[in-house]
Parts: structure tokens; sequence; C-alpha cells
């Protein structure tokens, strides 16, 4: 799983491998969503995160999916499901981090 902190009004790009989940985690005071555009492969909502609120989506479609948050339109983000690239930078975890 990869895990994508939301910070600063700021989605991250991330990439996994076909079959791979995210979770989105909103670290921000303001509300937040991860919504897949409409052109997206598969369209999915996180709906509204409040803070510390998480949201996790498997990809079982390989593909480039954009995402935005419904109430800051200005934050935008790919997903990058079975793309080339290497293993080693599929996940964006902060080692020791305690995401509980
Ligand atoms: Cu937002």
């Amino acid at each position: 799983m990869v895990e994508s902190d939301i910070r600063g009004f700021r989605l991250a790009n991330v990439s996994v491998p076909v079959g791979g989940t995210v979770k989105w985690t909103n670290r921000d005071s303001a509300p937040h969503t991860a919504t897949a555009k409409g052109d997206a492969p598969v369209r999915f909502n996180s709906g509204t995160l409040n803070q510390n609120q998480s949201f996790s989506f498997t990809f079982a479609r390989a593909g480039a999916y954009d995402i935005f948050c419904e109430f800051h339109p200005n934050m935008e983000a790919t997903v990058t499901v079975g793309g080339a690239s290497p293993a080693s930078s599929t996940s964006t975890s902060v080692p020791g981090y305690d995401y509980n």
C-alpha cells in the first residue's frame, strides 16, 4: 500500500502496480477529497476527508488517473498504475511514521 498524505493543500503524485492500493490521509485542518476526474480509467471519490481521516482505493486497471480535490480544484495530482516506474519508487511512506 502506498500512503499518500494530503498536506499543505497538495495532493502528491503516486505510482502503484496494478492491484495496488493508495491510502490518502488528510493532514490539513481543512477538508479535502481525492476524486478521480472524468477521464480516469475508473472513477472514484473519497468523499469529504476531514483532518486525519483516510480513504483507500485499490487500482485494478492500469493507466493514469488524474485526481483533484472537489473543494480546491487547483489541487491536482496523478496516480500512475502499472507504469514503468522502478519498484523502489512505488512507496511514499515515511519510515517509522505512525499513521494510526
Ligand atoms: Cu482540498
